[in-house]
């Protein structure tokens, strides 16, 4: 069993130039709008609003950083996708986070994650096919198990393998998420600290 004992807010930034790193290797979680993204990062922490949830979208708006146990962080980053904000704000989280993804020395692996309960959307499927070509590694998380029976769960994974082999050869790694129940905490955890035995400490 995998047991986090401390985890701390590093704080939040709006580049990722200033982000502390620590010489750590880093994790970071991205997705639609309310898909479940800072909800995550509590749970595998034991944390009840350590990342700021809310039920309305948009709500995480900048680069969010956490200190596990002292040997590595997670980054929650703003959704992307939520039609009400504007254009130029839209814009402005768009150059962040890609900011963030391409230039950020310690990042280990980008986690997608993607509601269980909605059917593979066009603009998830485009940010992980760019993210791809882009040469970033990335792993993806399937949330909200909770409020899928086992078939519809299994067909709603099956669903969106389909609609990655049209594009991938060789399908990224794949998880099952609940923030609710906990599903996947282990698993998660357990791919986090195998990648880190790869981390090459950066200056
Ligand atoms: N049933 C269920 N609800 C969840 C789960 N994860 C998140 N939620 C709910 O989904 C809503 C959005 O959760 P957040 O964690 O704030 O989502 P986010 O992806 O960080 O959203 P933004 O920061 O707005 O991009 C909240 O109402 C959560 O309670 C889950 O695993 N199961
Ligand atoms: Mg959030």
């Amino acid at each position: 069993m995998i047991e986090i004992k401390q985890a701390d807010f590093l704080g939040s930034w709006e580049r990722q130039d200033g982000m502390p790193h620590k010489g750590l290797p880093e994790f970071a979680f991205i997705g639609r709008s309310n898909v479940g993204k800072s909800s995550l990062i509590n749970m595998l922490c034991n944390r009840k609003n350590m990342a700021r949830i809310s039920s309305n979208p948009g709500k995480t708006q900048t680069l969010n950083l956490f200190l596990i146990d002292k040997k590595v962080q997670l980054c929650d980053l703003p959704g992307y996708g939520y039609a009400k904000v504007s254009k130029t704000q839209r814009e402005k989280f768009a150059r962040m986070i890609r900011h963030y993804l391409m230039e950020r020395p310690n990042l280990m692996c980008l986690f997608v994650l993607l509601d269980l309960r909605i059917p593979p959307q066009a603009i998830d499927m485009d940010f992980i096919n760019n993210i791809g070509a882009a040469g970033i590694p990335l792993a993806i998380i399937g949330t909200k198990a909770d409020k899928l029976g086992k078939e519809a769960l299994n067909k709603s994974v099956l669903a969106i393998q389909v609609e990655m082999l049209k594009s991938w050869e060789n399908l990224p790694p794949f998880m099952v998420s609940s923030s609710v129940d906990k599903t996947g905490k282990e698993e998660i955890w357990k791919f986090i600290f195998d990648a880190c035995k790869a981390f090459k400490p950066v200056l």
